[in-house]
């Protein structure tokens, strides 16, 4: 094999990349290309789903990250000659992205479905188990809202808590911990940790958090504070966040 001069190069997928690809919500995805001439300094890539960055190794372009939302994305890519986009392109190529809907990755109505509730017992403030739970709150940590379980206390799979609590505490701070479904996993729960010390007057806690990522979509976050007063009490606010 040998190049041909004046040959126009093009974008091509590196094996094992294909194109169409296939992914999951929420599952990670590498997908690799290069021009069919090797020479491209840059490369342009248009229309990349949430969730996915790009960049570029030794001539090569890659695609990573993990897609937020299900359908069929189109990604245009194109290789230029020099850095910045310098000197002559390739045509547009244009890579196939389906991205499919994963239990426990996706909407609220995907769990739903998952977890098999039936028109009457769907909605996000229902209790079928009866357990104090609303289907929302089983949803947020993935407990089954078919079968009455307390939302405190450790689980069986790998999943460490299910509310937050205190894991640390020196004179002056506090950490707390809890779980929640991650963001680019197409979460439709957002949290929010909150702190009072009178049960009345509720702030939200700042400070960045250490993330640990979970199986099932999930992360453990831990974030420190100081202490403010003799007594603290903590909440985990949740709200529904828009569909993923
Ligand atoms: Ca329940
Ligand atoms: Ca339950």
């Amino acid at each position: 094999m040998h190049a041909v001069t004046g040959a126009t190069a093009s974008i091509a997928p590196v094996s094992p990349s294909k194109n169409p690809a296939s992914s999951q919500v929420g599952e990670s995805l590498t997908w690799v290309f290069r021009t069919s001439d090797g020479k491209s300094e840059s490369y342009e890539v248009k229309d990349l789903p949430e969730g996915l960055t790009f960049e570029e190794t030794r001539g090569l372009g890659v695609i990573t990250g993990s897609p937020i939302k299900a359908g069929d994305h189109v990604i245009e890519i194109r290789g230029w000659k020099r850095v910045n986009f310098g000197g002559d392109a390739t045509d547009s190529y244009y890579l196939q992205l389906n991205v499919a809907p994963v239990e426990g990755y996706g909407a609220y109505a995907h769990w739903a479905d998952v977890r098999k509730l039936d028109e009457t017992h769907r909605a996000p403030d229902e209790d079928p188990d009866h357990d104090g739970s609303s289907n929302f709150l089983e949803y947020a940590f993935d407990t089954d809202p078919l079968k009455p379980n307390p939302l405190v206390g450790p689980r069986g799979d790998g999943i460490p808590f299910t509310s937050p609590q205190i894991v640390q505490r020196t004179p002056e701070t506090l950490r707390v911990a809890y779980i929640r479904r991650r963001k680019n996993a197409g979460s439709e729960a957002s949290y929010l940790l909150e702190s009072s010390t009178d049960l009345s007057e509720w702030v939200p806690v700042d400070g960045e958090p250490w993330i640990t990522e979970l199986t099932g979509g999930f992360e453990g976050v831990v974030t420190e504070m100081p202490r403010s007063g003799k007594v603290q009490f903590f909440r985990l606010r949740l709200e529904m966040a828009p569909g993923a």
